[in-house]
C-alpha cells in the first residue's frame, strides 16, 4: 500500500510543489479544495489533465476549513498517514483589511483541524505551516525555534495562535504534530500579489511592451527569501522523524525589495529607474523588522539546506513570465 497524504491548500504554490514531491515518492495524494466560481487549479492543471495521475494517485475533495463536518468526513474517508496543513489567507497586507476572516481561517481553521485529528482512531502525522511573520519585530537576529513571537500583523497573530495550538496538542494530547516556521519562499507559481512575483511579472511585461510602469510600496523592506521547492522538501523531511518537533526553514540571508527590483530588471536588460515608482497604497500600517532565520536545527536533524539562491530564483521567475507570455527570446 502506498503512503497516503492529505493536503489542505493543495492548489497553492506550496501545495502544488508538495504534490509533485510526494507523487515522485510513490505517495497517494489527496487534496482539499474550496468551491469557488472559477476553477483555481492552474498550478495543478498539468497533473489534473494527466489520466495516469488524476483519479489514480491524485484525488481532490471539496471541503473547507470553515466547514468542519465535510472536512472531518474527508479525513475519515482518506485516512491519511500524513496531513499537510497549508491552507489559509496568506497575504499579510490584506490581513489588515480582513482581520476577522484571516483569523477565522488561519487560527480557528487550524484549531478545528487539530480537534479532528485528536479524534482519529488511526494516528496521522500533521505538518502545520507557520511563518516568520510570527516574530514581528524580534529582539534577536537571526531567529530560531526558541525566539519569542511578537507579531505585528493580524496574519502574524493568527499564525501564532495556530502554531501554539499545534504545540499544545502535541504536548497535551500526544499528537505527532510539527510546525514549520517558514520564511518567505517564492517561485514562478507564487501568487501575483506577493512582491517578488509582482516585480518579476512587471519586469517581463515592461520588457515586452505590455506594461509601462510598476508601482510598489516600501522598497527598503527586507526579507529572508528562499525557493518554495526547497521549503516543501523541508516539510516532508520534518514528518519523517521519530520525534515530532518544530523546525525553522530559512536561507539566513536578508535582501531588500529594491534588490529584487534590481535583479529582475537587470535580467531582462532594463534600467529600473525608468519604470518603478512608489505608491502609498501598497504601504502597510506596520512592517516587521530583521526577519532572518537560523535553520541550524533543520540542517542538523533533517540534513536540510536551501539549494536555490536569491539571484537564481528571481532570474528564473522573471524568465518564466516571459515564457508564459510566449515572448522569451
Ligand atoms: O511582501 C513589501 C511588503 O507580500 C514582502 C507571505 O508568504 O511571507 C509572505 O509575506 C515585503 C513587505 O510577503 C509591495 O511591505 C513593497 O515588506 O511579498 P510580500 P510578506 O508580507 O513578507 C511570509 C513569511 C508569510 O508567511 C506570508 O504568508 O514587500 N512590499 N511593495 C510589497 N509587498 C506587496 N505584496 N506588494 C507591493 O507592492
Amino acid at each position: 500500500m502506498p503512503p497516503k497524504a492529505l493536503i489542505t491548500g493543495i492548489t497553492g504554490q506550496d501545495g502544488s510543489y508538495l504534490t509533485e514531491w510526494l507523487l515522485g515518492r510513490g505517495y497517494e495524494v489527496h487534496g482539499v479544495v474550496r468551491r469557488t466560481s472559477s476553477l483555481e487549479r492552474s498550478r495543478l492543471s498539468h497533473l489534473y489533465v494527466d489520466a495516469a495521475v488524476y483519479g489514480q494517485s491524485l484525488h481532490l475533495h471539496y471541503a473547507d476549513l470553515d466547514d468542519p463536518t465535510t472536512l472531518r468526513r474527508v479525513l475519515l474517508r482518506v485516512a491519511p498517514d500524513e496531513l499537510y496543513h497549508l491552507a489559509g489567507q496568506s497575504h499579510v497586507g490584506l490581513s489588515f483589511d480582513i482581520p476577522e476572516s484571516t483569523c477565522e481561517m488561519t487560527a480557528m481553521g487550524t484549531l478545528r483541524l487539530l480537534e479532528m485529528v485528536r479524534d482519529l482512531s488511526k494516528p496521522v502525522r500533521l505538518f502545520h505551516a507557520g511563518s516568520s511573520e510570527m516574530f514581528g519585530r524580534p529582539a534577536v537576529s537571526p531567529q530560531n525555534e526558541d525566539t519569542p513571537f511578537l507579531p505585528v500583523s493580524p496574519y502574524g497573530a493568527a499564525k501564532v495562535f495556530a502554531t501554539q495550538m499545534v504545540r499544545i496538542y502535541r504536548e497535551a494530547h500526544g499528537l505527532y504534530a510539527v510546525n514549520g516556521i517558514l520564511y518567505n519562499h517564492e517561485s514562478p507559481r507564487r501568487g501575483e500579489n506577493f512582491v517578488t512575483r509582482k516585480i518579476c511579472r512587471a519586469a517581463a511585461a515592461i520588457r515586452d511592451g505590455r506594461q509601462k510602469e510598476l508601482s510598489l510600496g516600501d522598497t527598503s523592506a527586507r526579507r529572508d527569501w528562499g525557493d518554495a521547492r526547497d521549503y516543501v522538501r523541508g516539510m516532508w523531511l520534518s514528518l519523517q522523524q521519530d520525534t515530532p518537533r518544530d523546525y525553522l526553514f530559512a536561507s539566513g540571508i536578508l535582501h531588500s525589495v529594491q534588490d529584487v527590483v534590481e535583479v529582475a530588471f537587470a535580467s531582462v536588460g532594463l534600467d529600473w529607474r525608468q519604470h518603478v515608482r512608489q505608491d502609498p497604497r501598497f504601504m502597510r500600517p506596520a512592517e516587521p523588522t530583521n526577519l532572518v532565520g537560523d535553520a541550524s536545527r533543520a540542517r542538523a536533524i533533517l540534513g536540510w539546506k536551501p539549494e536555490i539562491g536569491f539571484e537564481q530564483l528571481i532570474t528564473e521567475m522573471t524568465s518564466a513570465e516571459r515564457t508564459q507570455s510566449g515572448s522569451a527570446a
